[in-house]
């Protein structure tokens, strides 16, 4: 069944001039596009994404390095898109992350890891609508 994933692009690899690579990639493997933007997350804005992660020691440098400059935040439909996009993505760390997976091509640490995947379908939903409104999605 078809169905959708949340990404972003993250401010650093934003700022290295990664995003045409990663969205070549993405696209390459098969995800359709649904909604697609440039824009920021304030401090604030950043905490609420990431709330799950508040009791955790490094929910400090998460948003702070999530609000620290311009990132991209799309939408993405593919078959059984939540596992195969965090396949793509390889993993968090990435030092750990196979071979031709997007962290391991672009990410410079753990905490700079270039991409953000949901990790369910349920959360897939709730990031695209903290970053789209209807209107947004094709
Ligand atoms: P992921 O689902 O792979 O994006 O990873 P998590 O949801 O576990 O973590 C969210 C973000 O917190 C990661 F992208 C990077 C950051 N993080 C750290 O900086 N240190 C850690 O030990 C774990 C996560």
């Amino acid at each position: 069944m078809s169905n959708i994933t949340f990404t972003m692009i993250k401010p650093d690899a934003f700022a290295n001039g990664h995003t045409g690579a990663i969205l070549d990639k993405i696209i390459q493997s098969g995800f359709r596009i649904v909604a697609l933007k440039l824009t920021a997350l304030s401090m604030e804005n950043a905490a609420g994404f990431y709330a799950v992660h508040k009791e955790r020691p490094f929910f400090g440098e998460l948003i702070e390095f999530m609000s620290s400059g311009p990132l991209i935040a799309a939408v993405l439909e593919k078959d059984n898109a939540v596992e195969d996009f965090r396949k793509l993505i390889g993993a968090t760390d990435p030092a750990k992350a196979d071979a031709g997976t997007i962290r391991q091509l672009f990410a410079e640490s753990m905490g700079r890891n270039a991409v953000h995947g949901s990790d369910s379908d349920e959360n897939a939903k709730i990031e695209s609508s903290f970053f789209f409104s209807n209107l947004e999605k094709f």
